[in-house]
This record gives structure tokens, C-alpha cells and sequence, in this order.
């Protein structure tokens, strides 16, 4: 048996803020031709982790320091990624990394609606890393909804982590519904196309742009439990 323990504090020590183990029985749910074992045959258990997004450019009246922020996290988490891989595959053990955003394959251009290869707030919700609140979103108790997520699939069994047994998504609580600007919500999933209208903005000069991030930023769980932080910054 390999020993999780000394695997997690590898990921931990090469900067993850956050990380869990997800046997691989856990994904029976997942849509068909997305479930690990589509990518990786040999999966036996799906490592996620995070990295914290850093907060103060939501409050930003300009949406470039938002959206700079989100590409260099995404950089961030695919290069932990990459040494993660290199690193677990030197301990003999199978190792298929997951891209933290773009590409994907999956794409329906009439309703403008991908699919990643594997869904990362899913597989971190079955990795103990939190739970998926009304905006889609996952909410861990110490970071909220601002981490960014990465996962490999390694052909090994881990420990699995517990799952999360706390909901910081109030049964009550409509806030990120409303705001929408959109109206994309419903509280179970999103619709991509109005979505992207505004969080894939794309200028006459061809870049992209988040100008969206209310469902993020507004929710009472954005940062976690510590809700203090958020008249700190804004
Ligand atoms: C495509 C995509 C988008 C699309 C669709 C978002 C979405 N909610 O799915 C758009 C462009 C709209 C988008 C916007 C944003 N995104 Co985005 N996006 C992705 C991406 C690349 C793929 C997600 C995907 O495949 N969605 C399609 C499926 C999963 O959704 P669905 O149709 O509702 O799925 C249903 C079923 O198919 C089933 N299902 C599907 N897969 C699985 C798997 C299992 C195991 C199970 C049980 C079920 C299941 O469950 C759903 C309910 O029926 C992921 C990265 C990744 N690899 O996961 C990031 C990701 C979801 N995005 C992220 C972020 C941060 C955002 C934005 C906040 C960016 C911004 N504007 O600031 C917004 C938030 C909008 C919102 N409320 O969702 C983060 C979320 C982090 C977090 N805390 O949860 C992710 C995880 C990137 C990352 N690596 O961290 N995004
Ligand atoms: S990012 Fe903006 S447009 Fe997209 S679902 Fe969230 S609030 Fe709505
Ligand atoms: S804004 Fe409210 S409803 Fe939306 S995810 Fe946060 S707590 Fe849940």
C-alpha cells in the first residue's frame, strides 16, 4: 500500500493550499465518457487539490486585474500539476494530469456549452474538499469559492479523505440567483451561453475578458467562513 500520508505532504510542500483523495468508486455518477477511468484506464484513485485565488482584484472597478489574476492561477495550478506528475511518476506510480481550465473537447456550438474532461468541483466535492453551492460553485470552509482547482488520476490506491459534512450554501439565500446579470443561474447549473456572454468576453482587439464574477464575489461564503474578510477588502 502506498503510503497517502507521505503523497499529500509532497502536494502540500510544492504549494497546494488544499488537497484530497477521491477512491475512485466514488465517481459512479459521473456522465458517461467523463468519468476517470475514460481518460485513464488504470485510475484507482483521483488526486485533487487547489491553490488559493488571491482576493483584493474582485473589488477592482476595472475587470483586468481580475481576469489577469484568474490566468496567472490557472498557469499556476497547471504547473504544480506538471510537477506534481513528474515527481509522483519518479515513485513508479501511473500519473494522467488534469488541465485546470482550457482545452477541452466537449463542445455544443448551438447552445455554446463545453465540457471539461473531467469536472474539477465534482471531483473535489468527492475529494473532501467541500461542497458545491446554488452558483455551481465549490465552496470550501476555509477559502470559500476562491480557489482554483487541479486534479491528476493515479493508478494507485489512496485513502480516501471524508467528504465535506458542512453546507455553506444557506437554503434561503438567493443572492448570486439574482444578481446574475444574466439570469444563468437556477440553482443547479448554469447556462453557459449567457454566461459567457460576459465571463469569456471577448474584445475587438481579441482578447478574453472576465467581466463577470458576481456569483463569485457576492456570495455571503466567498471567502469561507471568516466573512469579516470581505469588508476588510472591498
Ligand atoms: C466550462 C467551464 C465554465 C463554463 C461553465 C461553468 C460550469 N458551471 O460548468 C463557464 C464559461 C460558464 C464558466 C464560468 C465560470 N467559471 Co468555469 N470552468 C469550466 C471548466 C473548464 C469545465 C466545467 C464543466 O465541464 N462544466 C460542465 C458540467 C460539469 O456542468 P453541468 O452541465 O452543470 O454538469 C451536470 C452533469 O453533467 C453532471 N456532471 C458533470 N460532470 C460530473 C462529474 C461527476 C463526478 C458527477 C457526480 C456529476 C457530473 O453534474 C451536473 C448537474 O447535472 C471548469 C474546469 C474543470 N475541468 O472542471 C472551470 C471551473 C468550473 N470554472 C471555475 C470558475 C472560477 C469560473 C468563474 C467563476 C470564472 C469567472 N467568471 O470569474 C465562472 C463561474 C460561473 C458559474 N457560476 O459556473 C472554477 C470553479 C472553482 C470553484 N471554486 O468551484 C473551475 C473548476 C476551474 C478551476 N480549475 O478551478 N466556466
Ligand atoms: S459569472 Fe456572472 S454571468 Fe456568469 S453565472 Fe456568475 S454572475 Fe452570472
Ligand atoms: S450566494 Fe447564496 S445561494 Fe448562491 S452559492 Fe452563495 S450561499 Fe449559496
Amino acid at each position: 500500500m502506498i503510503d497517502s500520508n507521505s503523497i499529500k505532504k509532497i502536494i502540500l510542500k510544492f504549494g497546494a493550499d488544499l488537497c484530497g483523495f477521491a477512491p475512485i468508486e466514488r465517481f459512479k455518477e459521473a456522465p458517461q465518457g467523463f468519468h476517470p477511468c475514460d481518460i485513464y484506464r488504470s485510475c484507482k484513485s483521483v488526486i485533487v487539490f487547489a491553490i488559493k485565488m488571491p482576493t483584493t482584484s474582485l473589488f477592482a472597478s476595472s475587470c483586468i486585474p481580475y481576469t489577469h489574476i484568474q490566468n496567472l492561477v490557472i498557469q499556476e495550478v497547471d504547473q504544480l500539476t506538471l510537477k506534481l506528475t513528474r515527481r509522483i511518476e519518479k515513485m513508479g506510480i501511473g500519473c494522467v494530469p488534469i488541465p485546470s481550465d482550457d482545452p477541452y473537447e466537449h463542445w455544443e456550438p448551438e447552445r455554446s456549452y463545453g465540457r471539461a474532461i473531467l469536472s474539477l468541483k465534482h471531483a473535489a466535492y468527492l475529494a473532501g474538499l467541500g461542497t458545491l453551492g446554488k452558483n455551481t460553485l465549490l465552496l470550501n470552509d476555509q477559502y470559500g469559492n476562491m480557489v482554483q482547482l487541479g486534479a491528476i488520476l493515479v493508478n494507485v490506491n489512496l485513502n480516501g479523505d471524508p467528504t465535506a459534512n458542512y453546507n455553506l450554501c444557506d437554503d434561503n439565500c438567493q443572492i448570486c440567483l439574482e444578481n446574475c446579470p444574466k439570469k444563468a443561474l437556477n440553482g443547479i447549473t448554469v447556462d453557459q451561453k449567457l454566461c459567457r456572454e460576459l465571463s469569456t468576453f471577448k474584445t475587438e482587439k481579441g482578447y478574453i475578458l472576465r467581466k463577470c464574477n458576481l456569483c463569485r464575489k457576492l456570495c455571503p461564503s466567498a471567502f469561507g467562513i471568516n466573512k469579516n474578510k470581505l469588508e476588510r477588502l472591498s
